[in-house]
């Protein structure tokens, strides 16, 4: 079938069947333990969360339904020969498990064509923000407008049952992925770009292209670089901010899960409420907003220090900005620790597109020069660089300037693998994580007997 809807509902029955066997079977052994060092550090590393659509591995990065990035450029669909995927070919990955040919592709690229137009009173809003209101806050305002459309809440008013809960789900999330698109390019042409009309989206283009082409780029190039943008920025797991922020607040009562009759706090909020919830996330400084800091930072290696930098100056550079007591932006990571594939995918698109570029030379040179300073102050667990290292470049290159919108890039993809597990969320019936909580006093007792 060339149905998403369809392929979706054909693989539920057998994971849930899956997921009852995975309990049954397993439901008394431990997956890990939590140190009194991880419940004070913010739960770091405890396998305590299920999530079907990517698994980081610490040195090798991320992988998508069991592929690495390498092995999705190479089997995905391509809108030209040779070229980058297409994030809609991710999508049917991601929502199905199942890499998709090229009509099923077709067919999601042509299914969010149809819902892209945005209501007008969304357009309307956007458009009273206030002129310097961050283009994150405005993501978000907008996706909550949306919300007003919600099939989810309309059901669930109705009192739709709780095995058909994922349907409406999934109507929500594909409705506003194909809006998504628009309101970064209304939000990029009105607000960042100081009022240019809007541009209809180009009904040969795919979802990805469309996006750079509303904002007002149709240079090849750049349309390429938006494809590979917006399907490498999707799905990182389900424990970083943007995607646990967006599970929390979807998530449902365990009574929903198949077989348990016991409920606890659940919010159960509908796709559009839940996303907005990770990219009020994504916009904080240390997670998405870190490719925005980049750019800041790479700027300010340029005016002080020039464009023919040496290694040295390089040094000092890094060095003062630690000293100063800020982080290196783009460098690091929560999990992983090795170089993020993410980073060096970018790396090779820069490489074939702009050799010569002296923003790639310098991210390049960086890449030799950070980590060993990063490894000097022997308290950063990973020295190298990550996604927000390096997608600036490609942006600058093609004119699109305006750091402060890039994390609205960020969040475009992002809904591609944080909605498609809030589907199967719904289909599994998932819980919310509940963690509990402990005083210090607690912990103190606690640890004491043990
Ligand atoms: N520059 C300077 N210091 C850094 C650093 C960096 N790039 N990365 C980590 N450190 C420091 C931490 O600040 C921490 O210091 P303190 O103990 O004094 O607070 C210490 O090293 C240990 O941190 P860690 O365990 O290695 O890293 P965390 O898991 O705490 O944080 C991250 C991870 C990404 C927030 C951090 O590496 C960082 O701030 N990097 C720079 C910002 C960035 O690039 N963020 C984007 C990440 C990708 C994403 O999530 O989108």
């Amino acid at each position: 079938t060339t149905d998403l809807k369809a392929a979706l509902a054909a693989k539920i029955p057998g994971e849930q069947e899956r997921l009852k066997k995975l309990r049954k079977e397993h439901g008394s052994k431990a997956l890990g333990a939590c140190t009194v060092e991880q419940a004070i550090g913010g739960m770091r590393g405890v396998p305590a969360m299920l999530w079907e659509t990517s698994l980081l591995d610490p040195e090798e990065g991320i992988r998508f339904r069991g592929y690495s990035i390498p092995e999705l450029q190479d089997k995905l669909p391509k809108a030209k020969e040779g070229g980058e995927p297409i994030p809609e070919g991710l999508l049917w990955l991601l929502m199905t498990g199942e890499v998709p040919t090229s009509e099923q592709a077709q067919a999601v690229t042509e299914m969010l064509r149809d819902r892209s137009k945005l209501p007008d009173h969304v357009l309307k809003m956007l458009s009273c923000q206030h002129p310097d209101t961050h283009p994150m806050t405005q993501l978000a305002t907008a996706v909550l407008a949306l919300q007003v459309d919600s099939k989810f809440a309309a059901g669930y008013r109705s009192g739709i049952h709780k095995t058909k809960y994922w349907e409406p789900v999934f109507e929500d999330s594909i409705d506003l992925i194909a809006k998504l698109p628009t309101i970064a390019a209304a939000i990029y042409r009105r607000a960042v770009h100081a009022g240019l009309a809007l541009i209809e989206a180009d009904p040969k283009l795919d979802w990805g292209a469309n996006l750079a082409y509303m904002m007002g780029y149709t240079d090849e190039g750049c349309l390429e670089m938006m494809r590979l943008y917006q399907t490498i920025h999707t799905d990182h797991e389900g424990g970083n901010v943007s995607a646990h922020a967006t599970h929390l607040a979807s998530a449902g009562r365990r009574s929903l899960l198949p077989g348990r009759t016991d409920a606890s706090s659940p919010a159960l909020s509908d796709p559009y409420l839940s996303f907005a919830a990770g990219m009020t996330g994504l916009a904080g400084p240390l997670h998405g907003l870190a490719n925005q800091e980049v750019l800041r930072w790479l700027t300010d290696v340029r005016q002080q220090v020039g464009d023919n930098v040496t290694k040295e100056q390089l040094s000092e550079f890094v060095w003062s900005t630690l000293k100063s007591g800020k982080v290196v932006p783009g460098f690091g990571h929560a999990v992983l620790r090795k170089t993020d594939p993410r980073y060096t995918c970018q790396a090779g698109f820069a490489q074939k597109h702009m050799p010569e570029y002296p923003l790639f030379k310098l991210t390049a040179l960086l890449y030799q020069v950070v980590p060993d300073i990063l490894k000097q102050t022997g308290k950063v667990k990973n020295p190298y660089p990550n996604v927000d290292a390096h997608s600036g470049v490609l942006l600058q290159y093609y004119g699109i300037t305006e750091e402060n919108f890039y994390t609205v890039l960020f969040g475009v993809s992002r809904a591609l693998g944080v909605l498609s597990q809030g589907v199967w969320s719904r289909a599994l019936g998932l819980p919310i994580e509940r963690p509990k909580s402990l005083t210090m006093a607690a912990m103190e007792e606690r640890a004491l007997q043990l």
